[in-house]
């Protein structure tokens, strides 16, 4: 890959932090204990992990108080086990007696203290805030002011205004080369381009954290130009991108393009420094169903405000019955990367799981038979939400408006969630390390799957109100916040240790030290589809096959769909959470 001078010198800067730190290819093994860099809710589950590959002088663990150094919990460890993934030797330590608020550290004999972490009843609010400003962060098309953006603000990028039909979405109306405007929207990840699929479930879980947890969706509080206009922060950033997919169907048929990209990625320069044309691509079915799926949603969440955007859930509407109609009369157009285009493919080869996404939300939203006629729920799988894998959407979507189903459909939707999770929680009670792991846990966007199977559990709490499917939803988060053998918070700026070094062009080329907060990174993947562009790190064991290096697009990237499990499930477990007030 192209280095600039920039960023050899952005890797000068942290040469030594990095070498005297987990980001040594060679042992990339964090320090112990591991926790959960954020905190907890009081009445959480609350478990750390402690290596013990050399023995331990004793098997008590204490959590100190930060502050007064007071011991505030002394218990004992959990007996050794093996995790296999890592290749380790653990203990659990079991804190959840631990309810007050305070910053503490773990502390067990012959080890460092671990890194603070937080309990208290708002938590969360500070990170929610954070992997929700990523967005804004995201923003095509729009100068980041200083007054909302500080170090991290930059000119306009990518305005989008003049795009032109690749040949592969020509038609007799739009010829190729025909210029059509389709600007905002965020970018996808470290790249720049602007993917309709990856889009749809984005922005959709956005919306779904607030339709399911609106008090505390609803009360996220984010410096944006648009605060102040009666819309909740969450609901304003989420239009930003659906008005960008709005511009991606074709009036003419209601088709939707699969991707706005150039041809080739962008180095690695700002984004008003990238010019290069940018290309609609293709239509497709998937494009056209996660299109209505998403507008289908936001319909009903935007009718909360029509009087402030009168008129937006009306149009949002009609654009998912356009694209639904337009994906029945193309019901298996696959997306095929042209000769000339190498950006990313969001490829799908299938679409079963996208038709009843787009007919559950177009159910939801209009009651008409005509959509609950094309979903076959006892068909559908349950797994965890992904891009090319939005069966999960459709579960959490029914179990959220459970009181208007008819009651067959509403045991079923029951029923799904308590078997689809019930292996879940048995492998997390059964793991060493608390930890169930979804098939892709440990692949490109791992994180992400992780953060997916915890929204399941957390449907499945919602609609069974079993305690172990919370518990271990909260779990499969503290991975990804820092109970990981890597002991770095998968988010960028938040913790005391995260990745420096993310697969984003902004933060390598900003000229700040620091990379722009708030990002979710892909996580560890043996994978290591980068390989030929990286210094060599390690495959194996296969929790540990992570780089915190810019060339690691496989497993240190970031991406708008990898974040917004993590925003769905911060509101998630701040509204399921016992809480005490
Ligand atoms: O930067 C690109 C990243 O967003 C993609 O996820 C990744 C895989 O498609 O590709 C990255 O771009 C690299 C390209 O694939 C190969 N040449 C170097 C590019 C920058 O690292
Ligand atoms: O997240 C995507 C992952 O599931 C795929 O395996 C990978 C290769 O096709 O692409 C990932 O998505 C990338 C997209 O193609 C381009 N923008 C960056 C995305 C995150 O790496």
């Amino acid at each position: 890959m192209r280095r600039g001078l920039l960023s050899l010198a952005k890797r000068s800067v942290t040469a030594v932090a990095a070498a005297a730190c987990f980001i040594a290819a060679a042992n990339p093994t964090g320090p112990s204990p591991q926790v959960n860099q954020t905190g907890f809710l009081p009445q959480a589950a609350k478990w750390a992990v402690v290596h013990v590959d050399k023995a331990l002088p004793g098997d008590d663990f204490a959590v100190v108080d930060v502050a007064t150094g007071a011991t505030v919990l002394q218990a004992t460890l959990q007996p050794v086990a093996h995790w296999a993934p890592a290749g380790q030797q653990i203990r659990l330590a079991d804190l959840s007696a631990l309810q007050k608020t305070g910053n503490y550290r773990i502390r067990v004999a012959g080890q460092p203290d671990s890194a603070p972490f937080e309990v208290g009843g708002s938590v969360y609010a500070t990170l929610s805030q954070g992997v929700l400003k990523a967005y804004y962060f995201s923003r095509a098309g729009m100068a980041l002011e200083q007054r909302y953006a500080g170090v991290y603000a930059r000119e306009a990028g990518h305005p989008d205004t003049e795009v032109l039909v690749h040949a592969s979405a020509a038609d007799a109306k739009r010829p190729a080369g025909s210029v059509i405007s389709s600007p905002k929207g965020w970018y996808d990840a470290g790249d720049y381009n602007k993917y309709i699929v990856n889009s749809g479930i984005s922005v959709s879980l956005l919306l779904a954290a607030y339709e399911h947890f609106p008090k505390v969706a609803g009360a996220w509080q984010v410096d944006i130009p648009e605060q102040g206009n009666g819309l909740p922060a969450v609901l304003n950033e989420a239009a930003w991108n659906i008005d960008w997919m709005l511009s991606m169907q074709d009036p003419a048929d209601g088709g939707v393009y699969h991707k706005l990209t150039n041809l080739r990625f962008d180095g690695f320069v700002m984004p008003h420094v990238a010019t290069k044309p940018r290309y609609v691509v293709q239509k497709t079915t998937a494009a056209a169903l996660d299109f209505a799926a998403t507008m289908a949603m936001a319909s009903r969440v935007y009718a909360r405000y029509e009087t402030q955007r009168p008129g937006y859930a009306g149009q949002l509407l009609a654009a998912a019955r356009k694209a639904f109609d337009w994906a029945e009369q193309h019901p298996q157009v696959l997306y095929v990367q042209p000769a000339d285009v190498v950006t990313g493919q969001y490829d799908d080869q299938n679409l079963s799981d996208e038709w009843a996404w787009a007919a559950t939300e177009l159910w939801l939203s209009t009651q008409e038979a005509r959509y609950r006629s094309r979903l076959d729920l006892a068909s559908l799988p349950c797994n965890p939400p992904a891009w090319q894998d939005v069966s999960g959407m459709v579960w959490m979507s029914l179990a959220q408006h459970l009181a208007v189903l008819p009651a067959a459909d509403a045991a079923h939707v029951r029923q799904t969630l308590r078997s689809c999770t019930q292996h879940f929680v048995a492998d997390w009670q059964a793991s060493a390390y608390r930890l169930a792991l979804p098939e892709g846990a440990f692949g490109w966007g791992g994180n992400s799957v992780l953060l997916g199977q915890a929204m399941l559990l957390a449907a499945a709490h919602r609609v069974g109100g079993e305690r172990p499917a919370l518990d271990a939803a909260q779990s499969a988060v503290d991975y990804v916040l820092g109970r990981n053998p890597l002991g770095v918070t998968m988010v960028t700026g938040f913790g005391a240790r995260s990745p420096r070094h993310p697969h984003h062009r902004p933060s390598q080329a900003d000229g700040v030290d620091a990379p722009v907060p708030g990002f979710v990174v892909g996580g560890a993947n043996p994978k290591q589809e980068d390989k030929a562009e990286c210094p060599p790190y390690r495959a194996d064991p296969v929790a540990l096959a992570y780089v915190d290096d810019v060339c690691s697009y496989a497993s240190n990237e970031v991406a708008i769909n990898w974040n917004a499990p993590m925003v769905y499930m911060l509101a998630a477990l701040k509204a399921l959470t016992p809480s005490m007030d």
